[in-house]
């Protein structure tokens, strides 16, 4: 439709409130702590914040596992603290989207206790089912490993948890879920928040029967319980309730979804929602039996991503709008997977930071990205916190797969989300000025050399690059709305796009690899070319048909 929005215009910075900033010497990061660092933020230039989740919970799956809607964790302070968050951002011009949880709760959730106790109108809020306790009621996996079942002997019955045992799938079929749902929303738009990230939501409807699914599939029953026959019903009733009465933001986190699917939900025409985070081009470098196949994964062609890419930048129709982002609190740290966290740090940081923020769709930057956090070295089982990644090697182990960690060690590096736990690093002091207490997750051992501090003072680090880009994404509304053209398609190393609005045209050339190429493409006129943008101080040549060097990254204005 085309029509202006803030949040198209807007660059998301997405917080992990846990190994943000701890400000009480707990070694845990709260909400005072983030208020601390809002100044920043604003340097930076980020427009909305993200907020993983800071409600109540017993921290199973580090705050996705909510025990109260209504409150907030101990650990990170108290509601007057999240109120002063809020204030802090609005004062600023800046927005705060929450994360909402709703297709599970914690099983320490008073809706799951009195379900298990078969109180009065809380029976059918989970998923219930008969059966021998040695035999789960259907084959479906859980993203934590192992069953997607677990047997409550206070019940005496199975209950469903596509997570971890103790995240129960709540029953969305039952009108008084739907209803709890949508009120729990509105209290927290009432508290004027500016929109929510929607967590896992395309998995809360589940088919009738609930059926077996595929063997081959990971986990199985996968495509049972991703998009059900009434995902589309329990959305548009939920935007029609809460949403749509307030100018907020959405955005659905949405794996297992192609780009023709994701239009169904998007917009008016859709389901109401703002935008899709879909996983698509996160699956460009792992194995055939997907995230967790331990062969297969790390190497990834450059072309395959643009393909991927360029379909979802252009098939999502004016409708639509994307989500960009290539890491987030789930995936590995984004240096060490697409670029070289070795020889060209700097040049690849800034070159992923140039993709991000020059496409089109809304930029999603990850705490850390902006200053180059690479990936940390988890030596055994015991440096891992984990579920998803623990729970993966527990299903290799029983399978017979391996034998132990060493075994899966260097599979372990690559892929864990325990990378994007890491505690920021703020500066070179211990560790790395995140806390003065015993901070809950080890720092990386690399934050002597990547910290915010150092950054700051370097006007040539990865985090002026990042502010000079989100500046002038800012300036140039064709960065924001112009309609984006892949030129190129099959080079093995350049990423060459252009972003075009009424008279401006942008020119994008990224040379994604480690060995210099050259750029000949005859596909754009370049008429009187100025460099916007380079990570190479001395790019500033007029001609763009040339050599680039590697993890060169250029934008010019044609
Ligand atoms: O992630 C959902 C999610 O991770 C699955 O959609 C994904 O397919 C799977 O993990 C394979 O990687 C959200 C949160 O981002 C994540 O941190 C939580 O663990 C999860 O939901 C449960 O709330």
């Amino acid at each position: 439709d085309g029509v202006r929005e803030w949040w198209k215009e807007a660059v998301v910075y997405q917080v992990y409130p846990r190994s943000f900033y701890d400000s009480d010497g707990d070694g845990v990061g709260d909400l005072p702590g983030i208020t601390a660092k809002v100044d920043y933020l604003d340097d930076l230039g980020v427009d909305v914040v993200w907020l993983c989740p800071v409600y109540e919970s017993p921290n199973a799956d580090n705050g996705y596992d909510i025990s109260d809607y209504r409150a907030i964790m101990d650990e990170f302070g108290t509601m007057a603290d999240w109120r002063a968050l809020l204030d802090a951002l609005h004062e600023r011009d800046m927005r705060l989207l929450m994360d909402l949880v709703v297709n599970h709760t914690s099983d320490e959730h008073e809706w799951f206790q009195k379900s298990r106790r078969r109180e009065e109108g809380y029976e059918e809020y989970y998923y219930w089912r008969n059966g021998d306790p040695d035999e789960p009621p259907n084959n479906w996996g859980s993203f934590m490993g192992g069953s997607a079942w677990s047997y409550d002997e206070t019940r005496g019955q199975w209950y469903l948890h596509l997570f971890d045992e103790k995240q129960p799938d709540l029953n969305w079929r039952n009108p008084d879920v739907r209803a709890d749902v949508a009120s729990l929303v509105e209290w927290w738009l009432e508290k004027g928040i500016d929109g929510f990230r929607l967590d896992a939501i395309n998995y809360i409807s589940k088919p009738e029967g609930l059926p077996d699914g595929d063997p081959g599939r990971s986990p199985v029953g996968v495509e049972q319980f991703s998009h059900g026959p009434h995902i589309h019903e329990y959305l548009r009733e939920l935007y029609e309730r809460t949403f749509a009465d307030y100018d907020v933001m959405t955005v659905a986190e949405m794996n297992d979804t192609s780009v023709e699917l994701a239009r169904e939900y998007l917009g008016e025409s859709g389901d109401g929602l703002d935008m899709i985070c879909h996983f698509e081009h996160m699956g460009v470098d792992t194995g055939p039996g997907g995230r967790w196949d331990p062969e297969g994964w790390g190497d990834w062609s450059l072309p395959e991503f643009k393909e991927i890419v360029s379909r979802w930048q252009r098939d999502l129709g004016e409708d639509g709008w994307n989500a960009q982002y290539l890491g987030n609190h789930d995936q590995p740290r984004i240096v060490s997977r697409f670029g070289d966290d070795q020889e060209y740090h700097a040049e690849s940081a800034k070159l992923l930071a140039t993709f991000l923020l020059t496409s089109r769709g809304t930029p999603f930057v990850y705490q850390g990205e902006e200053i180059g956090m690479s990936n940390a070295e988890f030596d055994s089982l015991a440096d891992l916190d984990d579920p998803q990644t623990i729970g993966a090697i527990e299903d290799l182990l029983d399978a017979g797969a391996i034998d132990g960690y060493e075994d899966v060690r260097e599979f372990v590096n690559y892929v864990s989300r325990d990378h994007a736990r890491t505690p920021m690093q703020w500066d070179d002091t211990e560790h790395a000025g995140f806390t003065d207490g015993d901070p809950w997750f080890a720092v990386n051992d690399d934050y002597t050399e990547v910290n915010v501090a150092d950054a700051t003072a370097d006007e040539d680090s990865i985090w002026h690059h990042y502010r000079r880009l989100v500046a002038l994404r800012h300036d140039r509304d064709v960065l924001v709305y112009g309609v984006y053209e892949l030129l190129c398609p099959d080079h093995e190393q350049l990423f060459a796009y252009t972003r075009t609005l009424d008279e401006s045209r942008v020119l994008v050339v990224l040379n994604w690899s480690d060995e210099s190429t050259s750029f000949e493409s005859d596909d754009v006129d370049v008429v009187d070319p100025s460099v916007l943008i380079s990570n190479y101080e001395d790019a500033s040549t007029r001609d763009v048909r040339r050599t680039y060097r590697p993890y060169e990254a250029v934008v010019v204005d044609l």
